[in-house]
């Protein structure tokens, strides 16, 4: 049961839209409350951005980056300066931010330890690339020599989601910067006080002003202002398809801004009867139950093999039972509430989706009392490939188990959908993971692991999971813009 809740003892001190380096009110003078989902209280007002406060972001960020501004002057090692700078004020802060990561998005507080470690580890990554890309030279027809030069794309937007807050912004911030992009960053209206404290760091880093700005606001205002804005050469994005989609909309009806996207997920993980069936109970129960189910590439179709199914649920089902779910600040809690009162109610709809559809309900389904967005660890068998809760994504602690005979039949099932996130694959026989990590038709592929990441290796999604790559030099790319210059040498003597 829950228990009162912890409080933890935090100032909540920047509560304001960051625009050039400053902390300044809505224009509108409106703000909105972010609510702690463990217990349903209001955390703080922060000030409400719009489309004025974006055009007021955006042309900082447009005037930071204007030729011969202190930002494009900078050589590239100032760039990488500063953005250790940033790293090191973050680490310094690191309690802070895990402790506002922890009450605004629920999760466990030593998960939001290391998700702030994480982010950190992807900002200085991105540090080391500042002076490390380069153009090309070529032959060309007579006198003439080619070769391309790498230019930062310009003012960016950059629109996050609240279930991994901290890292999303650096995931973002990192490639931009190292670009030499200027930014404008919206968080999403749940969680932005993660952002506002990085933001109170961007100044004491020694960023000039305009070069990072961070409009907290709502989506269908701020974010859409965001998109459709003329002078934003570029918009990143991580959320739902939809969003995903009217993002695209905006971007093609205003100047065609370059559009990255990463989107949602139903990742098929698949269990082999050749493999140990406690080791997979436990990895296919962790990572559907981390962050409370709310990962883009959580497993949640897990195709069983059925000579192992019935001993695979009996251990699936007892490690829902045994999981801790209560005060994120806690110590012992590994799952808290979800988000927020829509995502709470979304997953229990869907819950009761599987239930209409036949699936077999074989332990959870229930919200856990009613101070928090809490939900019971939730395992759903018996699942049909053409149930609602077989090719929607939930987002939440809910696991759908389905049965499958031959590995042809298994690979065909698991790209039969609309994402491609990523896929994983437990099995101690090498040419049946290297057969379905080369067929899956997924961006990341786990073999005997899951939801491992590396900073340089690239993450992103086929078919409807996104449009381009982030992390390493794929995710730096996508802030470059490629131009060729083609020289005539006039000839000597
Ligand atoms: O997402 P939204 P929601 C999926 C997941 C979840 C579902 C709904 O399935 O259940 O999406 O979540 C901003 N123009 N993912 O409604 O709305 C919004 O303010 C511009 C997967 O919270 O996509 C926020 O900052 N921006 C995902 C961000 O989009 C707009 C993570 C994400 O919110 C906008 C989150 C608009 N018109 C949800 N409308 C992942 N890939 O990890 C909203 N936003």
């Amino acid at each position: 049961m829950i228990s009162e809740m912890a409080k933890p003892d935090i100032e909540i001190k920047y509560k304001e839209i960051f625009i050039n380096n400053e902390f300044v009110p809505a224009k509108s003078g409106k703000t909105f409350s972010v609510i702690n989902p463990a217990n349903k209280q209001i955390i703080a007002e922060i000030a409400e951005g719009d489309k004025a406060d974006v055009d007021a972001a955006v042309a900082a960020a447009k005037k930071a980056f204007a030729r011969n501004s202190e930002w494009r002057k900078m050589d590239p090692s100032g760039r990488s300066k500063l953005i250790y700078k940033l790293a090191d004020l973050m680490e310094r802060d690191q309690d802070i931010l895990a402790t506002l990561e922890s009450l605004e998005v629920g999760k466990p507080i030593g998960d939001a330890k290391q998700e702030v470690i994480g982010a950190i580890n992807a900002l200085r990554y991105y540090g080391e690339w500042c002076d490390k890309y380069s153009g090309e030279t070529f032959q060309a027809p007579g006198n003439m020599v080619s070769m391309t030069r790498k230019e930062p794309v310009g003012v960016v937007g950059q629109i996050i989601p609240w279930n991994v807050p901290v890292l999303m912004l650096t995931w973002k911030w990192g490639p931009a910067l190292a670009a030499g992009c200027t930014i404008v960053l919206k968080p999403a209206e749940s969680t932005p006080l993660g952002a506002l404290h990085v933001a109170s760091l961007v100044k004491e880093a020694g960023f000039p002003p305009g070069v990072i700005n961070v409009v907290p606001g709502y989506g269908h205002t701020a974010g859409a202002a965001i998109s459709s804005h003329m002078d934003v050469n570029k918009v990143a994005f991580t959320g739902s398809v939809g969003v995903g989609k009217k993002i695209m909309e905006a971007a093609a009806a205003s100047n065609l801004k370059r559009v990255t996207l990463e989107l949602g997920g139903k990742s098929p993980l698949i269990v082999c009867e050749d493999f140990d069936v406690n080791t997979a109970a436990a990895l296919c129960h962790n990572f559907i139950c981390f962050n409370s189910g709310q990962i883009c590439i959580a497993p949640s179709r897990v195709f069983v093999h059925e000579s192992i199914h019935d001993a695979f649920v009996s251990k699936l089902v007892d490690q829902a039972k045994a999981r801790k779910v209560g005060d994120p600040f806690e110590s012992g809690v590994q799952q808290g509430p979800q988000v927020n009162e829509a995502i709470y109610k979304r997953v229990l709809s869907y819950i009761e989706v599987g239930k209409k559809e036949g699936a077999k309900l074989e332990v959870g389904g229930n919200p856990i009392g009613d101070k928090g967005y809490f939900i019971e660890p939730t395992v759903f068998t018996n699942v049909t490939d053409d149930m609602k809760i077989a090719k929607e994504e939930i987002f939440g602690p809910v696991q759908c188990v389905l049965k499958f005979k031959t590995m042809e039949e298994v690979i065909e099932r698991a790209n039969n959908t609309t994402y491609g996130l990523a896929a994983g694959i437990l099995t101690n026989d090498i040419n049946k993971a290297m057969n379905f990590a080369n067929a899956v038709e997924a961006g990341s592929v786990w073999v005997n692991c899951y939801m491992a990441f590396a900073a340089s290796a690239p993450f992103g999604g086929y078919k409807q999971s996104g449009i381009g790559r982030e992390n390493g030099i794929y995710g730096l790319e996508n802030y470059l813009e490629t131009k060729t210059i083609t020289m005539n040498i006039n000839p000597v003597n």
